[in-house]
């Protein structure tokens, strides 16, 4: 081999491992941007029980967060980021996961229920309503229709 061919050779060899390198920095940086881009730790302290009970999982199926969301997840999606990252009226009204509760009653809940989840909900839906110290029951307010 001649003085220039192994020079070459050399300066091809550093160079590749110079690429490699900036590859595999690239690639942590992605990474670590990534993770950065889409973590929201402080989303869950936005919603009614201020994330202390299922923190993350609230809205996640991963429980440490991100990827994909469960039902109440993609109401908050839908909803609650577009309105400014809020837990809105409309959010509260609605039954995500279809289990018969609204998310509030799920929020409401002793102990909380899973708004997210249709195998976690609150014991017993009320039968009754008490506003104002009057008790109505459901056959008292189809009596009061008629
Ligand atoms: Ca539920």
């Amino acid at each position: 081999m001649t003085k220039g061919a192994w020079f070459r050779a050399k300066r091809h060899g550093n160079l590749r491992n110079s690429i490699a390198l900036l590859a595999v920095i690239c690639v942590i940086l992605s990474i670590m941007v990534t993770s950065l881009a889409f973590s929201r730790p402080w989303r869950p302290a936005l919603l009614p029980d201020k994330g202390e009970n299922f923190s993350c999982s609230t809205c996640h199926i991963n429980p440490a967060g991100g990827g994909t969301r469960n039902k109440f997840g993609q109401d908050f999606e839908r909803i609650g980021i577009p309105a400014g990252d809020k837990y809105t009226d409309e959010l509260a009204k609605l039954d995500s996961d279809g289990d018969g509760f609204t998310n509030q009653e799920e929020f409401d809940a002793e102990p909380v229920t899973r708004p997210g989840d249709a195998n976690s909900h609150p014991e017993e839906k009320s039968k009754s309503v008490k506003p104002k110290g009057k008790l109505i029951t459901t056959w008292g307010r189809i009596k009061a229709r008629h």
